[in-house]
Parts: structure tokens; C-alpha cells; sequence
């Protein structure tokens, strides 16, 4: 059939933690972002979605309590919705909530909108005992209501047949909300008095205007002091001297939610209720919430440390045997041979082990998210860590910077104002993202396990994602006397229904951020690794240039290293990578770092990842390799200082760690804090302060490891 030209637009319009995105996805068949907490979807997103007779545009926007905004993300959801207009609202009613969910939908009724109600949540609600009447819940709203069930599929074709009905036949929303009668009069009169001087003005503006302040239609009448008296007038005899439009708007709104809530819906039994404050008594405390927290992310790196180590040989074998397979082919041109074998499968296979650890993270991260408890999780931190400045609301875009710094960095739009939420955005990257854990575990497992064994190794894992959590403290703790001035708004943060993972959206996200991983290994790893490569091979020494150097060394230091090892060593020293890193070290020395390192530090700018391909082609060649751990773990291990003195220390490594921890390594990063800010200032605030941070504290710990182990 012929498409007509203008692609219908409809709206997904609710409170918070809905449904909505859920919806969306349902709708469009696209994989956006859903979580159990409120806040998750800050940015609108569009997607199509086909009905019988037409295509339609689909937009899924922030969750919104009313139509004030207080934050970004609430501004885009009404500026969606008011500003640049839809077709058709669809309304997703969280049917388990649906007198708080009501406010939002009275509300509609002000702004001449064609709606339709999709009501989410009723498997829940059915769960716990409750129960609900659609038909009379559609008369009571006036418009068409259909139960849905999103990631089922659910009440998905009715739906869309329901919006199609609405878009050929469209109806603008009506409400008796059942304003108190004083206000209805008041609002006749008014209306009365604009209408006899010419002036169009409706009952329902004219109520408005008598109980919102924020109401656009008074500034019609700004430059007109006549009408601003009248307006004065009927507002004291509705309000009394003192009283607040706004409270009574409400209340009559609530009232009437209430009563098409006594009407429609019977209420879940206690019993599951109850269950789920008495859990929350236990996971909100602020000792034994906060023992649990900390136990169960200590089991979550423990199993990260554990269960991927088969994984992880089972990738290290494949690398083996892959280079194994490939290398005798290219036995004629060695420099091709070197190139393939210890540029791109040493690079790139370097980072691919990792994948089983990030995979491992995300299900945990996912898992969490699903249940509710990150949100439990962020009202215990407000209560913890309240007192430094920071708002309760920046513990949701801080948990999710655990995953990935720029979806963290975004989520700040959730701040109720401009100023904490840039103090968030600051402070954002400062969590410890999954792109930290390779090195982590490399330089644990290479290390740190080998002395101390696998407990301390999966504790190493767990605090060093506290590292970063650690020292924001004082961070905002500062930026607030400077740029937030100390003000704080109470932390409102609903908490989410205990729930079941949807294991479908864990397996989405499983999928789509093992996609983004190995992108990035495919891409800018793979350019990184070949361009290192070549920096440390080129240019190269005739044989025996190190000859006479090599006799020259003590005899304790030759029973070190053998001649041929010692020519490689040196040869890399001399190659363009090895002068400009050497040139280089004096400033990292005291850190513990020698060339090699601080060389795969200043390569890891752009994206951290790089650091581990990095150190595997720096490290990974021409060892003397036994058989079972990693070739570059082993030359890690063995690698000395020019003196003699082992390169990689315990205190060593923690200082590598913990300069990765801190610094800020990851342009994409500093690109999103630009975009959120506006401003490069701030941009380059983060990086400078981050990595400022990161370089004392990594000179701080080598050198107390320096002292202590004198
Ligand atoms: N049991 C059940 N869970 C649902 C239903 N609809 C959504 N959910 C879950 O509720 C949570 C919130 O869903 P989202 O789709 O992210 O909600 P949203 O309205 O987009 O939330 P924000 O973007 O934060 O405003 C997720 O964990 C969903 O899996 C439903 O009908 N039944
Ligand atoms: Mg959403």
C-alpha cells in the first residue's frame, strides 16, 4: 500500500520505572537500555514501530512525576511531549502504582493530547493477590486502556491496535478531576471577565491560572495590570491570604486518584508487601545493609577472579595455538611473521582474554540492576556518604560508571540541579569502569596471586574498584565548598519493586557490551597493537651490536640474562618507542614505572584498554617462555630494572593499579563530559585533576614500598 508522506508520532509517556522503555522496545523491536530503578532512560530515543494500515515513529522519553520539570532529563520528556507534539500519548501506567501514576495522567487533560493507556505491571500486581477492572478503569479515564506485559509480548498486538484506532479517530483527553467547587467558580468569574474584553480564555486555562504560578497562559496577561488585579482578586477568594495553589491542585488530583484506584483496581494483599519492607529494614541499614553490601561485592570480584580463570586459559591456548598455526606459514618473511605474531595476535589476543571477566562483570552488574537492589544499594551510600555533599539522586549515575563512565556521566541528567549535576559528571569517571579490569587482573594475576594466592588476589580485585569511590569522597567534599556551595536537596529516590531479572534484557546487555569490547579490540586495539609493534621494531640493529655491552656486565648479572636476551632487551631499547619511552621514564621512575611501562601508560590515553595489548607486545616477546602461565606474564615477572632489581613488585604493581584507577584514560570519556557540560573547561578539568591525582598517588605508594622494603 502507499505510505502517506507524514509519519504519525506517538509518544511513551509515564512515571519513572514504568515500563516505558520497556514498551519500547517491545513496540520497536530495538534493544534500549531498560533497568529496574528510576532514571535509567535520560536521553529520548526513536525507533518505528508498523501497525496494520502505517508505520508510525516511536518515542521513548525520561520518566517524569509531573509536568514540571526539575532536572535535564525531565525537561526532554515534557519538552517532547508539549513543545514539539505528538499524535498520540501513550501512557504507560504502572498498574502495581497507579494512584502516584495517576497524577501525571490528570495532568495530561490540561494539554489537549490524544492519549491512550497502556497499563504495565498487572503480572505483578496479580502476583501479590491484587486484581483490576479494565473496563471501568477505561471509563473513569476516558480513554482506551490496554494490559500489557512488555518483554512477554503481551497485550502488544492489542495495543497496537488500540493506537491505531486512536491515531484514524483521535479524541482529546477529558477529566473531571473534581476541582473543589470554590475553584470552579473563582475560574468561571475569571474566565467571565477575560471573555467579556475580548479576551478567549477557557474554564480550564482559567484554573490554571488561579492555581499554578508556573502557568504559561498568565504571562498573556504580564503588561496588563486590569487583568493582573482580577486575577489577584479571584485567586485570595479561592486561596485566602497564604494559601498554595499548588497544594490544592494536587490534592484534588490525588483525591480523584484515589477514588478511580478504590474504583478499578483491588490492592495487592500485605503479605508480599510486608516481605519487601522487611528487607528493605535489612538492606537500607546502615550497618548490616552496608556488611551485605560489601559482602556481596566481595563475592561478585571473588567469582569474577575464579570462574573465568578456565575461561581465560581455554582463550590463552586458542591464542597459542593460532599463533602456532600461523607462524611457520610466514616462516619466509620474518618480518611479516613478527608483525602478525607478536604485533596483532600478542595485541589483540591480549585484550580477548579478558572477555570472560567482562562478560562475568556485565551478568552480575545486570542481575543487580534487575532485581532492585543498585537502588538499594544508592540509598544506602546516600546515608553513608550524604554528609560530604553529595545528592543521594548522583549514587545511580555512579553505580552505572562502574560499568562504563559515559552512560554514568549522561545519567547525571537525573540531578534536580545544575549544580550537583555537574559535580556527578566530575566525579563520574572516577568509578572504577570495566575497562580497568583487564589490567587489574593482569597485573594481579601476574603479580600479586603468585605470593599471596587467590584470596588476596579476588580481595585485590574487589578493593580496587573501592579506590576510586574512595578518594571522590573528598573530591566533592572540595567541589562542593567551591562550586555547589554546600546546598543539598533531600535525596528522592523511589525504590523499585523486588523483582526477577528479566533474563532476556541480561542476555541483551551481555551481548551488546561483549559487541562493544571486541570493537574495540577489533579497531582502535588492533591500530594501537601494529602501530607499537612497528615503534619498537624499526629501527633495527645489525647482530652483535650488543655484543661487547654484554661482555662488559657483571658475571652476577649474566647469569641473569643470556646473550641473545640481552640483544633483544637492548634493541628495544633502541628502537623509536624505546628512545622516546626512555626519554620519558625519568618522569614516571619514581612512580615505579621504567620505559616499557610508561610507554603502554601514554599509549592507553586515548581508550585504557590499550594498556594490556600494549604491555603484551612490550613485555611479550623474546622471553625465555616455559610451558603454563602467559608468555607476557612470565616476562612481566621476569623483567628488571638495567641494576638488576626486579621491575614488577608488589608495591609496584599497586602503584600501576591504582594510577589506572585514578587517571583518566579514555577520550570517549572526556568527549561525553564536554557534551553534557558544554564546555571544554570542564572537560579538561577532569582530565587534569584525574591525572594529577593518579601520578601522586602511584609516586606516593612505590616510594612507601621503596622505604618499607629497604
Ligand atoms: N513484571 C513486570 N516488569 C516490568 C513490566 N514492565 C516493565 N517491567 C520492568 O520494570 C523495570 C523498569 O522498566 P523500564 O522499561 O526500564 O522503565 P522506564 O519507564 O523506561 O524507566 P525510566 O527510563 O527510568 O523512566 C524493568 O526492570 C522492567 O523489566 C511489566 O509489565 N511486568
Ligand atoms: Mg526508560
Amino acid at each position: 500500500m502507499v505510505e502517506t508522506s507524514a509519519k504519525k508520532r506517538v509518544a511513551l509517556v509515564g512515571n519513572p520505572n514504568a515500563g516505558k522503555t520497556s514498551l519500547f522496545n517491545a513496540l520497536t523491536g530495538l534493544h534500549q537500555k531498560t533497568g529496574n530503578y528510576p532514571g535509567v532512560t535520560v536521553e529520548k530515543s526513536e525507533g518505528e514501530c508498523q501497525l496494520t494500515f502505517q508505520k508510525v515513529d516511536v518515542v521513548d522519553v525520561p520518566g517524569l512525576y509531573s509536568l514540571t520539570p526539575v532536572s535535564t532529563d525531565e525537561e526532554v520528556a515534557t519538552s517532547v511531549l508539549l513543545d514539539e507534539g505528538a499524535d498520540l500519548v501513550v501512557y504507560v501506567l504502572d498498574g502495581s502504582n497507579i494512584e502516584r501514576n495517576l497524577f501525571l495522567f490528570s495532568q495530561l487533560a490540561d494539554h489537549d493530547l490524544n492519549v491512550v493507556v497502556a497499563l504495565t505491571m498487572t503480572d505483578i500486581l496479580m502476583r501479590s493477590g491484587g486484581d483490576f477492572d479494565i473496563a471501568r478503569l477505561s471509563t473513569l479515564l476516558g480513554v482506551e486502556v490496554v494490559p500489557v506485559i512488555p518483554h512477554k509480548g503481551i497485550g502488544i498486538p492489542e495495543l497496537k491496535e488500540a493506537m491505531e484506532r486512536a491515531i484514524e479517530d483521535p479524541h482529546t483527553l477529558e477529566l473531571d478531576v473534581g476541582f473543589p467547587k470554590v475553584v470552579m467558580d473563582a475560574a468561571d468569574r475569571l474566565a467571565d471577565h477575560m471573555n467579556r474584553r475580548g479576551i478567549a480564555l477557557g474554564l480550564r486555562e482559567a484554573r490554571c491560572v488561579l492555581l499554578d504560578e508556573h502557568c504559561t497562559t498568565a504571562d498573556r496577561f504580564r503588561d496588563l495590570p486590569e487583568h493582573i488585579a482580577a486575577i489577584e482578586e479571584e485567586r485570595k477568594a479561592v486561596l485566602g491570604a497564604s494559601g498554595q495553589g499548588r497544594t490544592l491542585d494536587a490534592q484534588a488530583r490525588y483525591a480523584w486518584a484515589e477514588r478511580v484506584r478504590k474504583e478499578s483496581i483491588l490492592p495487592p494483599q500485605n503479605k508480599k508487601r510486608s516481605k519487601s519492607e522487611i528487607a528493605d529494614a535489612f538492606l537500607t541499614h546502615r550497618v548490616f545493609g552496608l556488611l551485605f553490601f560489601l559482602g556481596l561485592m566481595y563475592l561478585v570480584f571473588q567469582s569474577i577472579y575464579t570462574f573465568a580463570a578456565p575461561l581465560m586459559d581455554l582463550i590463552e591456548a586458542g591464542k597459542t595455538a593460532l599463533a602456532n598455526w600461523v607462524s611457520p606459514m610466514l616462516e619466509s618473511t620474518p618480518m611479516v611473521q613478527s608483525l602478525v605474531v607478536d604485533g596483532v595476535i600478542e595485541g589483540v589476543g591480549s585484550v580477548f582474554v579478558f572477555l570472560p571477566q567482562i562478560v562475568i562483570l556485565f551478568f552480575f552488574i545486570a542481575v543487580l540492576e534487575g532485581t532492585g537492589y543498585l537502588a538499594r544499594a544508592a540509598f544506602l551510600m546516600d546515608k553513608l556518604l550524604g554528609w560530604c555533599g553529595l545528592n543521594g539522586r548522583a549514587f545511580i549515575p555512579l553505580l552505572s560508571s562502574f560499568a562504563c563512565a559515559i552512560p554514568g556521566v549522561m545519567a547525571a541528567r537525573v540531578m534536580p540541579d545544575q549544580r550537583s549535576r555537574l559535580l556527578t559528571v566530575l566525579v563520574a569517571p572516577l568509578m572504577s569502569c570495566s575497562a580497568r579490569l583487564p589490567v587489574y587482573l593482569l597485573l594481579i594475576g601476574a603479580i600479586i596471586e603468585p605470593k599471596y594466592g587467590p584470596a588476596w588476589a579476588g580481595f585485590a580485585l574487589f578493593a580496587m574498584h573501592f579506590v576510586g569511590l574512595i578518594v571522590a569522597i573528598p573530591i566533592v567534599f572540595i567541589l562542593n565548598r567551591k562550586i555547589s556551595k554546600g546546598r543539598r536537596l533531600p535525596f528522592m529516590l523511589e525504590l523499585p519493586k523486588y523483582q526477577w531479572p528479566k533474563w532476556r534484557d541480561v542476555f541483551l546487555t551481555l551481548t551488546s557490551r561483549s559487541k562493544v569490547f571486541l570493537q574495540t579490540a577489533g579497531t582502535i586495539i588492533f591500530a594501537m597493537s601494529v602501530l607499537i609493534w612497528a615503534l619498537l621494531t624499526f629501527p633495527q640493529a645489525k647482530p652483535g651490536t650488543y655484543q661487547k655491552e654484554y661482555e662488559a656486565l657483571s658475571v652476577e648479572r649474566q647469569s641473569q640474562i643470556s646473550e641473545d636476551e640481552f640483544a633483544e632487551l637492548r634493541q628495544r631499547e633502541d628502537s623509536a618507542l624505546g628512545r622516546f619511552g626512555r626519554t620519558i621514564e625519568p618522569v614516571f621512575a619514581p612512580a615505579g614505572f621504567d620505559w616499557r611501562i610508561t610507554t603502554a601508560i601514554l599509549a592507553a590515553f586515548p581508550a585504557r584498554e590499550v594498556v594490556v595489548p600494549a604491555m603484551g607486545i612490550l613485555f611479550g616477546t623474546g622471553a625465555d617462555v616455559d610451558e603454563g602461565s602467559p608468555k607476557m606474564v612470565q616476562s612481566m615477572q621476569k623483567a628488571t630494572w638495567p641494576d638488576g632489581r626486579p621491575l614488577m613488585t608488589v608495591w609496584s604493581s599497586i602503584s600501576l593499579m591504582v594510577f589506572f584507577a585514578l587517571c583518566c584514560q579514555c577520550m570517549a570519556t572526556l568527549a561525553a563530559v564536554k557534551r553534557e557540560t558544554n564546555s571544554w573547561k570542564w572537560a579538561a578539568f577532569s582530565f587534569g585533576y584525574m591525572t594529577t591525582l593518579a601520578y601522586i598517588f602511584s609516586v606516593v605508594i612505590n616510594q612507601i614500598g621503596l622505604a618499607v622494603s629497604k
